[in-house]
Formats: C-alpha cells, structure tokens, sequence
C-alpha cells in the first residue's frame, strides 16, 4: 500500500510551522548554529526497523491484536515503504531468519528497492525451537553438547549465506545462552564454547560483514546469562578480530545503568557496532524509544557526536536499529514516534556548544557545563526536524496524516483482523 500524492495534498503545511522554525532559526543563527548544516545532517541520519516490530507487540502473558499485521515478508516490507513515505527516516529492514526467510531473494530484493529500502544487518534465532533437530533448551553457542553448538553455528552461517543474497553486510548475534539455577552450568566452559563457537561464525562472513554482538544481563535466563554486559561483549570481540564489535541494545541494561558512558567507551576502544532504540524502566521493556527516558537518550548521542568529532570512531561505521514491542500501541504509529524522538534527540544533542563544554570540563566549571547540556536539550527542536522531512520529500505531520488517512483500518480491510506477523 502506497499513498499517493493526491491523499497528501490534503494537509497543507501549518503556517506555525513556519513562523516557529523562522524563530529558532534566527536564535540558533544568533549563536553561531548553521540552519541548513543541521537540516542536512538531521536528514541524512536514518534508522532501520526490524521486520519483528511490525507485528502486534505484547507481553508473555498475552498480546491484544491490533488487526491489519503484515502477513508475509513483502507485506513487511510494503509497512517500512510506509513508514518511510510519511517520516523519510528509515531506509532499512533488519531480518529475523528463521522468520522471514525468502521464497524468492532476487524478488524480494527488487520489491525492497522499488520501496527504497536496503538490509541492515540479519538477526539469527538460536532461542527458540522451531522445528529444527535438537532443542536449544540448554542452549545453543554454549551448549554443553557439541552436536548442539555445531546445529547453531550452521544457522548463523545459514543466515550469513540470506543475508548476501539479499545485500545485507552484517550478522547480530542475540545470545539466549545462560542458565536458570545455580549450578546448572559452568562459567568458564559456557564462555569458551561460546567463544569458539563465534569464531567459526565469524570466519564464515564476508570480508566486508561485520559481527555485531548484543548482551543481556538477564532473561529469558534468570540466573546466568553467557554475554550479560558490554565488558563480556567486548572480550568475545576482542577474540574475533576488528570486524566484531559490541550491539547497545538500550533495553539490556540494569536500572540506572550509566549508557552513556558505556557508548563513550567502546567509542574510545572503536568497539561500538550499533544501536537497538528501544526505552526501559525496568529492564528489557521494549518501551518506545525517548518514552520514559528522553535525558538519557539525548546524553547518548552527545556522547555520539563527540566520539565522532573527537575522531575516537567515525559516524559511519555505527548501525542504527529501532528494537521495540509496542506493547499496546499501533506498531506503525510507536515506530513513527519512536523515529521522531531519535530525531530529536539526535538534533538537540548538536546544538550542545562543545568548546564551551570544553572550557567547563577543564576549568572544574561544573555548573557551566550542565548549562550547556540544558541549553540544548531545553531547545525546543521540533520545527527543525520537521522542516528537514519537508524538505525530502515527507509529510510534517506523519502520525496525523497516518490516522487521518485511516491507514490502520484500510491495512485491516485488506489483511483482515487476525493477521498475524511471525516474531517474538
Ligand atoms: C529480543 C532480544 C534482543 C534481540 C531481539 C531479536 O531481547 O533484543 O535483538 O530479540 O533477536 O528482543
Ligand atoms: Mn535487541
Ligand atoms: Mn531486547
């Protein structure tokens, strides 16, 4: 499904839209900011999602259908072509195998470039059962039993061997791996066989993949997980080669954890691969991105920026991903606004004044340096995100549009009202 351009001729742009973009466009030139630079900037940041969040999300105690889901990996692809008519902010999907693999990749990859959009990085599933010989209950790249680590290696290297068919350049390793009760599993081993495990996955990729590997602190595991931190990450990357880096999934982390200051780090060793948005309170929520915690998430991409800018490790080689549930939300109107507050986040934290922030941090000035960061966070950035999806080609205002349009309901008419995606 399409809209035409007939249907978006129906919302004329609202002229506070121009006046408040005048306005801060005349404070930010006030303080030395290029409009445009920005614009240009906030327009070339693009965010993949990932052929799971399309589907109703939920709980493991229940989901609540929302009708209209994506029934195929087509349909999948026509609801990101949507996401990006309306936002102009993502250009990717990022695949589950053994979820959506292709009937018919060499099709598949031409609907996708039709819609404008490419493959981020492929995601293997060595947590669940589906069908395949032996069990993953006790796990799989850790598994005590070497015919079990062997069955999970060959799917990983199976979704490397998708993944070049459809022109994705790298491979998330989501590890399940871990243990419910003490006892259950020794440490060492448990990492060693992991470790030797990647290795051979590793060697498997393309000279030109890269490995991004995610950590968890806990489930579906409750007592030990194999990868639990980005420190455990690192080490397993460190052992791979440089092509091997560390996933932040925003959502893996343990209450109040310092994120920020692990991104900044792994910038600092050239070890960050990418991002999973998501927000949490608790643990892995899978809350819409910038929902709970918008502080956080634009302290993230100062530390971002200034990775990049102080040279420690270059914008273009990180991954951007959106990994969220939904929960009860439409997924296509939390992704738009999950997309919207990765923008903004993204806009404010390059309006901090790094030279000031400088002189601050090396004059003890720690009053001064949190003004710095409230400045520009305070910033109300809202026209000028909008303005730079105007300016390519999107609609100012894509959940309005997406309601007004009655897209879910026209989605619902089409699928029916119990169509069901496959992921988690
Ligand atoms: C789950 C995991 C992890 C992973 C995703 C896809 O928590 O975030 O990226 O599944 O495998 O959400
Ligand atoms: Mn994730
Ligand atoms: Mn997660």
């Amino acid at each position: 499904m399409k809209i035409s351009s007939d249907q978006l001729s129906d919302f004329p742009i609202d002229p506070f839209h121009l006046k408040s973009l005048q306005l801060l466009g005349e404070q930010l030139a006030a303080e030395g900011q290029n409009i445009d630079l920005l614009i240009d900037q906030i327009q070339s940041f693009q965010i993949a999602v990932p052929s799971w969040a399309l589907g109703t999300g939920g709980t493991r105690f229940g989901r609540f259908q929302i009708g209209g889901e994506p029934r195929n990996l087509e349909e999948k692809l026509d609801d990101i072509g949507l996401l990006a008519q309306l936002t102009k902010k993502t250009d990717a999907v990022s695949l589950h195998i053994p979820w959506d693999i292709p009937k018919d990749a060499t099709a598949i990859r031409q609907k996708a470039a039709e819609l404008q959009i490419g493959f981020d990085a492929m995601n293997s599933n060595t947590f669940q059962d589906y069908g395949q010989p032996l069990s993953y209950k006790m796990g799989s790249l850790s598994n005590a039993d070497a015919s079990v680590r062997k069955q999970a290696i060959e799917h990983n290297l199976e979704v490397i061997r998708i993944g070049e068919s459809l022109g994705s350049k790298g491979l998330t390793v989501w590890l399940a791996d871990g243990s419910n009760f003490p006892g259950q599993a020794n440490f060492r081993n448990a990492l060693q066989w992991t470790a030797d495990s990647l290795k051979e996955i590793y060697a498997g990729m393309p000279s030109d993949w890269k490995l991004l590997l995610e950590y968890k602190p806990y489930e579906p595991n409750f007592y030990h997980t194999v990868i639990p931190d980005w420190g455990t990450s690192s080490l397993l990357c460190r052992q791979l080669g440089d092509r091997a880096k560390v996933l932040v999934d925003l959502g893996h982390h343990l209450p109040n954890t310092n994120i920020e200051q692990i991104v900044a780090t792994l910038m600092h060793q050239n070890l960050l691969a990418g991002f999973h948005f998501n927000d949490s309170k608790y643990g892995d929520d899978d809350l819409s991105t910038g929902s709970a915690k918008p502080y956080q998430l634009f302290l993230i991409f100062c530390e971002l920026i200034a990775g990049d800018l102080d040279g420690a490790q270059g914008w273009s080689s990180i991954s951007w991903m959106i990994d969220a549930s939904h929960n009860t939300k439409d997924p296509l109107e939390d992704l738009m606004q999950a997309l919207e507050s990765i923008s903004q986040a993204y806009a404010k934290a390059l309006l901090v004044d790094r030279e000031k922030l400088r002189i601050c941090q090396m004059e003890g000035d720690v009053t001064g340096a949190q003004e710095v960061l409230q400045k520009a966070f305070l910033t109300d950035v809202r026209s000028l995100v909008r303005e730079a999806r105007i300016r390519i080609g999107g609609v100012a205002e894509p959940l309005e549009v997406f309601r007004k349009l009655k897209i879910r309901e026209k989605l619902i008419a089409h699928r029916g009202k119990s169509s069901q995606a496959t992921g988690l």
